[in-house]
């Protein structure tokens, strides 16, 4: 099986749906003679709530092979839920991933493991990929080590889901990210290893085989390629580095 890789730009509360416009029209120009968009590395970008309609227009007028991602989505289909954005509406506006369990998700609005769990299920009903964020803070790299934490935090978001799901897993110790101070490929490479086995374990040997598993915490030009050399690294979540388009191109053609 070959996974095609997968460098996802995680934008987080940044660039209004103006300045998103600008963005993504450099950023496709910049990469327009890359390869990319077919199956040698996929392009992804996850824009706050309120670009994704703005952003889903461009990408379809100019024919820009970016996939679409929000950063997050209700647990609840529709009704009563005042500020939550429906999985529904995301499919709708083309996005095709969602991320869910951001370390900034769980730790500033308290979502739990369950809560994630529950949120996977809700984009897997509305046929959007679940990007799961999974990863340990520094207290429990020193408790535990690197993998019990997002390895028991993976198990619990796979709870429920089926076979033949299509999902992306990102592994992103909170001790990287955006802290200048990335893993080292051996200790992704490491953990990213032992969260396909967890995928091999709940979904089957054929769905660890495809399922793409990301690296995130501080990925830049300069350790790309590292990352992506190590054979259970299919991709990186790329937060800071993907707001700057000569840096995200450039991690984009880390080949
Ligand atoms: C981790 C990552 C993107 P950064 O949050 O999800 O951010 O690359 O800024 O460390």
């Amino acid at each position: 099986v070959t996974r095609t890789p997968f460098i996802a730009g995680n934008w987080k509360m940044n660039l209004d749906h103006l300045q998103a416009i600008a963005f993504v029209q450099k950023l496709h120009w910049t990469l327009k003679d890359a390869k990319h968009g077919d199956d040698s590395v996929e392009v992804g970008v996850f824009p706050p709530f309120t670009d994704l309609r703005t952003v889903q227009t461009l990408l379809d007028a100019d024919k820009i092979p970016f996939a679409l991602g929000a950063q997050d989505l209700s647990t609840k289909d529709s009704g009563a839920y005042t500020g939550e954005i429906s999985g529904a509406f995301l499919s709708k506006l083309t996005c095709k991933y969602v991320i869910i369990g951001h370390s900034e998700r769980r730790e500033y609005h308290d979502e739990t493991d369950e809560v994630v769990a529950a949120k996977v299920q809700a984009a897997l009903r509305h046929g959007l990929v679940p990007v799961i964020c999974v990863g340990e803070t520094a207290e429990d790299l020193e408790k535990f080590g690197a993998s019990a934490v997002p390895v028991g935090q993976l198990e619990v978001a796979l709870a429920g889901v089926p076979a033949g799901a299509d999902i992306v897993v990102a592994y992103e110790p909170v001790w990287a990210i955006g802290s200048g101070q990335a893993a080292t490929p051996d200790q992704a490479q490491e953990v990213c290893a032992k969260l396909r086995d967890v995928i091999a374990d709940k979904l089957g040997p054929d769905a660890a085989a495809a399922t793409r598993v990301l690296y995130g915490g501080s990925v830049k030009a300069a350790n790309i390629a590292s990352f992506m050399r190590e054979p259970d690294v299919d991709g990186a979540l790329v937060g800071g580095a993907s707001l700057v388009v000569d840096e995200f191109s450039a991690i984009v053609r880390f080949q």
